[in-house]
């Protein structure tokens, strides 16, 4: 008597955690030969959904080998994570996003950068973990040059370091990067703080914002959250008649908003209504040249 499927179908899930590429496919392979072999119902489904994911897999195994560094930028800003091999980078994208990737107490568990798409402020941003930096990566040790270039395509920088370790090795993955003169607004995060504190990191580099934070800890995750956005110095336009807000570079005017909306609106936009700080009342009416406020809501009008 095969157990129920329901319960089938999240064993399966579990199996495949962390798996990609060649050893997601051979699992998926070894699932598919222990399946019972209905030809209809909920198993049938199941025998599908894993076929499905088969082809899926060597697809990804295809294009992952034909570029397996370069990272397509999706949301308003790309924030790459650096930092010392077991910083907990990858506990951290998981926390934030929601993704399943590997993590290990063991050294370069992440090879490949790995991007996230996560809501920050209400807004879609791209993480991406940039796999331990270690030193001599600027020179092309191990063969760490093509990250340094996905590192040159972000943003913003997140450096994440282990509250409890020597701060050197933060300190050596910073090298890496004013090396290959890289420069971007940063913060840190002192990971694992629910086993140490941020002192340390904050007293040996006060340029930099410190955040603790520990994946154990939502309440530390959100703050976190909080801070990435400001580190991506965008500012957010709510529309009237939206869910979610746009987010823009300041200084952002009318036009830009009805640009981001559509092009169309960019060319046929008169003004706007707009309500907060920008408005010297709620619902003023101002031209296409007006200069938003961070939280300002508007209603472009054509
Ligand atoms: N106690 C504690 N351990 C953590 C935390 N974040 C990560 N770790 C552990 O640190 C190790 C390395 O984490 P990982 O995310 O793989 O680090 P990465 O190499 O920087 O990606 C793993 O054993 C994690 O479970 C945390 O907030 N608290
Ligand atoms: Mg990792």
């Amino acid at each position: 008597m095969p157990m129920p499927h329901r319960t089938q179908m999240q064993l399966i899930k579990r199996r495949l955690v962390g798996k990609d590429g060649s050893e997601r496919a051979r699992e998926l392979r070894a699932i598919l030969a222990e399946l019972p072999g209905y030809k209809n119902g909920p198993y049938a489904d199941i025998r599908k959904w894993v076929e499905a994911q088969l082809e899926h897999t060597r697809v990804q195994k295809r294009v992952t080998h034909r570029d397996s560094i370069a990272v397509r930028r999706e949301g308003a800003a790309q924030i790459a994570l650096v930092g010392p091999p077991n910083a907990g980078k990858s506990s951290l994208l998981q926390a934030l996003s929601n993704i399943q990737i590997k993590t290990g107490a063991y050294p370069f568990t992440t090879t490949r950068p790995v991007p996230a798409l996560t809501r920050v402020g209400g807004v879609l941003v791209q993480l991406v973990e940039i796999p331990g930096l270690i030193e001599g990566a600027s020179a092309g040790g191990g063969g760490a040059r093509p990250l340094l270039g996905v590192l040159r395509g972000a943003d913003a920088i997140l450096f994440c370091h282990d509250a409890g370790a020597p701060v050197d090795e933060l300190r050596a993955a910073m090298a890496e990067v004013t090396a290959a003169e890289i420069e971007r607004p940063a913060i840190i995060a002192a990971t694992k703080s629910d086993e140490a504190d941020g002192t340390a990191l904050r007293a040996a580099l006060p340029e930099l914002q410190v955040v603790e934070v520990s994946v154990l800890d939502d309440a530390s995750i959100e703050r976190l959250r909080g801070r990435i956005w400001q580190l991506t110095g965008l500012m957010r336009v709510y529309l009237r008649d939206g869910e979610h807000p746009i987010a823009l570079h300041p200084p952002a005017t009318v036009l830009d908003v009805a640009d981001a909306i559509h092009h169309d609106l960019g060319a046929r936009c008169a003004g706007a209504r707009v309500w907060g700080a920008s408005a010297r009342f709620d619902g003023q009416q101002v031209g296409r040249g007006h200069v938003l406020q961070d939280g300002d809501t508007v209603e472009v009008l054509d």
